[in-house]
């Protein structure tokens, strides 16, 4: 497999892992755009190199109710841990900045999705689901949400502008492509 990969190239596709931060509640850290920062500091600590960051994006919150923007970005990052072990850590990293799970897509000061491992799939949750329930979720990969979203893929072309997505094959530029422009127009780069 490795020599296959070697000889397409892909080498460096395939060993990345994807992670997508947001926020919209304030922390100790100030704005979300602190809490992130922060975020992103803290990593090392917990054995996550990171390697590259997207800028961040101010953000319309995806959600069933009113809530304050978003700020959004998507890091590259290397690690030794398996995904289940890395996601319990960004849950901790989560923790650490106060996020209470309450109800799904809830306001929250922290959120480490694992977007992507190394092109690695696991079949669990369905984008629908995703929405439905509070309880905890078996891991998914790639991440059900991304395929949709504006404030997912935007930052995901900034850091990994060859990514494809591990089922389908779709650039991250034709699954922009396929947004509804409105969607592509209501976020914007957010300072810092
Ligand atoms: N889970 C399974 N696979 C994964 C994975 N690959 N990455 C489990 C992260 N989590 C995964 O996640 C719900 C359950 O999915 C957990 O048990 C986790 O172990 P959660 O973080 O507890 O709850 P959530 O974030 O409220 O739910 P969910 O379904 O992950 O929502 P999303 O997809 O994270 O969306 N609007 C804007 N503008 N920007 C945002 O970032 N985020 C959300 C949350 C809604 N609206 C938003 C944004
Ligand atoms: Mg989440």
């Amino acid at each position: 497999m490795a020599v296959l990969q070697m000889l397409s190239g892909e080498v460096a596709v395939a060993d990345r892992i994807l992670i997508a931060l947001g926020g919209n509640m304030p922390t100790i850290q100030g704005p979300p755009a602190g809490t992130l920062r922060a975020a992103l500091a803290m990593m090392p600590a917990f054995g996550i190199k990171v390697v590259a960051v997207a800028p961040f994006y101010r953000t319309p919150a995806l959600a069933s109710y009113i809530q304050p923007d978003y700020v959004n970005s998507v890091a590259i990052v290397e690690a030794a841990d398996p995904p289940g072990a890395l996601l319990e850590k960004l849950h901790r990293l989560e923790a650490l900045f106060g996020r209470v799970r309450r109800d799904r897509w809830a306001p929250r000061p922290l959120d480490l999705d694992l977007l992507d491992f190394r092109g690695e799939v696991i079949a669990g949750t369905s984008p629908a689901g995703l929405a439905a329930g509070t309880g905890p979720l078996p891991l998914a990969l790639p991440h059900p949400g991304i395929s949709g979203r504006a404030f997912v893929l935007l930052p995901l072309q900034d850091v990994a502008p060859d990514w494809r997505h591990p089922v389908t094959g779709r650039s991250v530029g034709d699954l922009i492509a396929a947004l509804a422009q409105r969607e592509v127009r209501a976020i914007r780069r957010a300072e810092g």
